[in-house]
């Protein structure tokens, strides 16, 4: 048994979110020298059975049914909050009073309004906070963080990103419940605006530091759709598909994209920028890739280089197997952990914060503005 400090985790959600979070918990003991120890020590779900047989599956000691018991349970330490956007807010403002750490579910909120309740209840609180913006953890996407920070690029001129997926395309999907409550606006705050170009917008922040003005335009292709709790056709609320134009505050311009009705793409996030020295590109679909061409290997054999971010000074890379190995999509949530507990030890904590995620927030609700007022619209 190890003399390492525990991290009591209480989990609040069973669906995919809770999996990839619950994996990390499990994983990131045996790859990361970390001076605290993940415990699931309890799984929560409205549903009862969905809950014990998710406590069954991933190793949770105990279940609960009411998220307030949870939170005022004493072994408990940290609070992961993966519901649906509607819940966020409440659930982390009452486990911040219970003075419990919380790592959530992006986006921070269904909207930044909400998102600053939070802010301010962790702040007052002073617990430990984070939201799960994972895709800055794959090894690729740090290492372009790195570069640019290193002047590598110079002068960033271009950001490009896109986030295109398929699933809604049919019109007989049902809006609301339980894995479709992405579809209803009353829950999810927005469609792709909040759901999928939130992660572009977190990574180009990190990336490229502040956006400054937008201008969007959204829409809903499927009008109406039964919803799955009241079995009425509805309305619906979300944007299937959003576009937009950027300003950076630091002059460079920007194009985002994002929509559920590029047929063929499952979940195709890429980035390209666009520096005075050099550029780079990322592919999720090549996660372990980052594309890149520097100006200054002039000669014949200037071009594109496509470096295999997998060897041992690769960020997090020498955590895992021998070099040249491949890692996925699911590591980048045990990044996110052992970044948070390494966080708690150093007292630097890992980001995005809830203030750092609001801002984030804040670029989703200007993008909205824009695209029903069609206007240019300051952050
Ligand atoms: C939607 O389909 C979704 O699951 C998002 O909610 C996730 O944040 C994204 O990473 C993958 O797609």
């Amino acid at each position: 048994m190890s003399s390492k400090k525990t991290l009591n985790v209480g989990l609040i959600g069973c669906g995919f979110m809770g999996r990839t979070h619950s994996n990390a918990y499990r994983k990131v003991g045996n790859f990361f020298s970390l001076d605290r120890q993940p415990v699931l020590k309890a799984i929560c779900d409205f549903n009862a059975d969905k809950a014990a047989a998710f406590a069954q599956q991933w190793g949770y000691e105990s279940v609960e049914t009411d998220w307030k018991k949870l939170i005022a349970r004493k072994d408990i330490d940290l609070i992961d909050i993966c519901l649906p956007n509607n819940l966020h807010m409440e659930v982390a403002v009452a486990a911040a009073k219970a003075g419990k750490m919380i790592i959530c579910e992006k986006p921070i909120a269904r909207d930044a309004k909400e998102g600053l309740k939070m802010v301010k209840a962790v702040e007052k609180a002073g617990v430990p906070n984070l939201v799960s913006y994972n895709y800055r953890r794959i090894p690729a996407v740090t290492m372009a963080k790195q570069l640019i920070d290193s002047g590598r690029l110079g002068r960033i001129f271009h950001y490009r990103a896109k986030f295109l997926q398929d699933w809604t395309i049919s019109k007989d999907l049902p809006q609301g419940g339980d894995a479709l409550w992405r579809l209803d606006v009353k829950v999810a705050g927005s469609g792709v605006t909040g759901d999928l170009l939130a992660h572009c917008i977190d990574t180009a922040l990190w990336l490229n530091g502040g956006i400054d003005s937008v201008s969007a335009m959204t829409e809903t292709f499927i009008k109406e759709r039964k919803h799955q709790l009241t079995g009425k056709v509805q309305k619906v609320g979300i944007d299937d598909a959003c576009a937009f134009l950027a300003r950076f505050k630091n002059g460079s311009l920007a194009t985002f994209e994002s929509t559920r009705y590029a047929r063929g793409h499952k979940a195709l996030y890429t980035f390209e920028i666009n520096g005075e020295h050099a550029s780079i590109a990322w592919d999720l679909h090549d996660l372990h890739r980052l594309q890149f061409f520097d100006h200054r290997d002039e000669g014949p054999l200037r071009g594109w280089r496509s470096i295999h971010i997998t060897d041992g000074d690769h960020p997090y890379m020498k955590n895992w197997w021998v070099p040249g190995l491949a890692i996925g999509y699911e590591h980048s949530f045990v990044h996110q952990v052992a970044d948070f507990i390494q966080g708690l030890t150093s007292g630097q904590p890992a980001g995005p914060t809830f203030r750092e995620a609001l801002e984030t927030s804040k670029v989703c609700d200007a993008v909205l503005a824009s695209a029903s007022s069609g206007a240019w619209v300051k952050v």
